[in-house]
């Protein structure tokens, strides 16, 4: 454990003598750090937000106070446990969300929920449902919270949003890859309309906004031992935002059959009983309260997703792998192709997946 790292963890009003700090988990984002205390004191997660990505980490830090604060208090009203069904932040000594250090690098600091698992990739269906009833419920506790979110990522799953970005990193070329990646920049254009027309129902407001988490990835979540959902971690995107965004982004984990970054395109494809499971879960909890809209693009929002996800994989490429961190040169466009494999087979068994959840939502409608 360094000195700096010792002294940041202390600025924080921690309970118990720190014993260690070390590196955890392998995040895009933010650097992840576990402080492991003496006794019964619980282990913390120390983060350094990525401030390129996050450019206002208090009204980040600002959102997430709140967005625990209401879901603790239905937690509470639930009889549940708050300290494990709910991300605790905590504050420094002077009572703010996050601390500066001497390079103006922001930092804060949760409880670690101990005796939890994360996974890389759902090894179930019932894996798989458990998590879908996990995002519908977390979606359900914050379904009543009224007040104003900032918007911490401009425009993040706005595909017109992304469209600006995109046409602007052509533009630029900034890492002069633009000439080999025709067959790429393809992919994205063709889709371009069907895209952006989706969009036009979120801004006419046939597509509501509601509180949503945008990075419902399946290792963004905790599970107990006994394989359910015990806490949605990782808030940093928790914004006003269609509740779709939540259900495409976790499809695009639990049934991706391949690894985010396969080299072997062959592994990468949607297993539609895992869709069926995930979506099951989801539906059990949200299906009465969706509007029909909504029901009606889940399976869209799958294609929605991943196809943003292919993009933004390539546009950080595009731009020079500013924005992902990478484990190797060509990682961004190893993300792009594998991403791509399973937004094709996404498309190849739309209809299918349209038919799953015209059935799952008549069940809990009945
Ligand atoms: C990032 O923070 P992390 O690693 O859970 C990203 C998501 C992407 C994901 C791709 C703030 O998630 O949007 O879908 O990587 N988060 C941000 O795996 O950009
Ligand atoms: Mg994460």
């Amino acid at each position: 454990m360094t000195a700096k790292l010792q002294q940041i963890a202390s600025t924080f009003a921690l309970d118990g003598k720190i014993l260690s700090i070390k590196p955890l988990g392998d995040g895009f984002i933010n650097d992840t750090f576990i402080i492991r205390t003496e006794g019964d004191a619980p282990d913390y997660i120390l983060q350094r937000k990525n401030q390129i990505v996050f450019p206002d980490v208090p009204a980040m830090m600002d959102n997430i106070d709140r967005v625990t604060a209401h879901i603790r208090k239905r937690v509470i009203a639930d009889g549940g446990d708050p300290t494990r069904e709910v991300m605790t932040i905590i504050p420094t000594h002077d009572g703010k969300f996050y601390h500066i250090d001497e390079d103006g690098e922001y930092w804060a600091v949760c409880v670690f929920i101990d005796d939890t698992i994360a996974y890389n990739a759902a090894d179930s269906e019932e894996l798989a449902r458990m998590g879908g009833v996990g995002i519908g419920k977390f979606q359900a506790q914050l379904a009543d919270f009224n007040e104003p979110l900032a918007e911490v990522i401009k425009g993040f799953h706005n595909i017109k949003h992304r469209f600006v970005q995109w046409d602007e990193a052509l533009a630029q070329d900034l890492a002069g890859r633009k000439a080999s990646l025709a067959k790429e920049i393809e992919w994205i254009e063709s889709r371009r309309e069907e895209m952006l027309a989706f969009w036009t129902k979120v801004e006419s407001g046939e597509i509501p906004l509601r509180v949503t988490h945008n990075d419902t990835k399946i290792n963004n979540i905790l599970f107990d031992k006994e394989g359910k959902v015990l806490c949605v971690i990782d808030l940093d995107t928790v914004m006003s935002a269609p509740a779709l965004n939540d259900f495409g982004d976790a499809i695009r984990t639990y049934a991706n059959t391949g690894a985010e970054d396969a080299e072997d395109l062959s592994t990468v494809s949607l297993s539609l009983p895992m869709f069926a499971a995930y979506a099951d879960g989801y539906l059990s909890q949200r299906a009465t309260t969706l509007t029909k809209s909504e029901l009606d693009h889940l399976a869209f929002s799958a294609r929605y997703i991943t196809f943003e996800q292919v993009l933004r994989f390539l546009m950080d490429y595009i731009n020079g792998d500013t924005y992902y961190k990478i484990k190797s040169p060509l990682h961004n466009l190893e993300r792009t192709h594998a991403q791509y494999a399973l937004l094709q087979s996404i498309e190849a068994q739309y209809e299918a997946m349209c038919e799953v959840i015209k059935t799952t939502t008549a069940k809990y409608l009945a």
